[in-house]
């Protein structure tokens, strides 16, 4: 089923339920720095299990010790609940 996409209020409040996180370029973005590129290999495998069990993949780049993610969903063209809920996991890696 296509998820519905959040309205323009909901992206808008996004600011104060995700504060680690800002929206541009219609997805919720966050940029992760590490000691090395070690930890953030490390950093990725866990988000790409999270990721599998949430059948939900981040758009995401990587280079060397920093790792950028940008979660919006494909299916809906746009911000559903489903990248919100991500973010949220994501955010209790730690
Ligand atoms: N991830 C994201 N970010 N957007 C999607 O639309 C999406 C996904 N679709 N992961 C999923 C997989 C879809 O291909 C499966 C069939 O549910």
């Amino acid at each position: 089923m296509k998820p519905t996409r959040l309205t323009e209020a909901e992206v808008v409040g996004l600011a104060e339920r995700l504060p680690n996180w800002r929206v541009a370029d219609g997805a919720i973005r966050r940029t992760f720095e590490f000691a090395d590129f070690s930890s953030a290999w490390a950093f990725m495998s866990r988000v790409a299990l999270l990721a599998e069990k949430q059948d939900h993949h981040p758009d995401w780049s990587n280079s060397y010790n920093k790792v950028e993610i940008g979660l919006s969903s494909h299916d809906a063209g746009g911000l559903t609940a489903r990248d919100v809920a991500m973010a949220k996991a994501i955010d209790g890696l730690g």
